[in-house]
């Protein structure tokens, strides 16, 4: 059994639900460009719900769709330059920069605190949409590599042209297309 399988198997449950929402995530993104295509068809009829902000008529706003602009948001977190796209280096800088200040005594791994510092600030960041470090190889320390792999995912899923930077449409939230409500029945008196 090669090391990497070795890690998930022994990641146990965790590791497990962790692989799942990454391929959801995978699945997601695809099923969103799905919508928006098939959506792109339609009539002038429609109407265009911008995505994330407060709808007053609370219409339906697909799930895959408010994924996809968390992680959008996320990777646009990493613009340092602020020109609107976000280079692997800006990526990596940005990690290096998150990894410094959760490694509080600065020896190069998150212990166990360190790890669990960091997790409880994630939680209140984001609340049940958050990512928990994971110590995939289990030799109970978070060391950069395993701080930086989601991110580094992230990025490599929305880099679609995979020139190693986002830009243009990879970072454009879909909107969402609908038909208005169908016309109500007029009471008979
Ligand atoms: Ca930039
Ligand atoms: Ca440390
Ligand atoms: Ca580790």
């Amino acid at each position: 059994m090669g090391k990497a399988r070795a890690a998930v198997y022994k990641s146990g449950s965790e590791g497990w639900l962790r692989l799942m929402t990454s391929w959801l995530r995978l699945v997601s993104c695809g099923s969103v460009l799905l919508f928006a295509v098939a959506c792109a068809g339609k009539s002038d009829s429609t109407s265009i719900v911008p995505v994330g902000r407060p709808d007053p008529r609370n219409r339906f706003v697909p799930p895959q769709v408010i994924d996809l602009q968390r992680n959008i948001q996320e990777m646009l977190s990493f613009d340092a330059n602020h020109d609107g796209t976000v280079t692997r280096e800006e990526l990596e800088a940005g990690l290096r920069g998150q990894f410094a200040t959760a490694d509080k005594n600065g020896d190069g791994v998150l212990d166990a605190a360190e790890t669990q510092a960091e997790n409880d600030r994630r939680w209140r960041e984001n609340g049940t949409a958050f990512s928990p470090l994971i110590d995939w190889n289990q030799d109970g320390v978070i060391d950069f590599a395993e701080f930086a792999t989601t991110a580094r995912t992230l990025f490599a899923q929305l880099d679609r042209d995979r020139n190693g930077t986002l830009a243009g449409l990879e970072l454009r939230v879909p909107v969402v297309r609908q038909a208005p409500p169908p016309p109500r029945m007029q009471p008979n008196g």
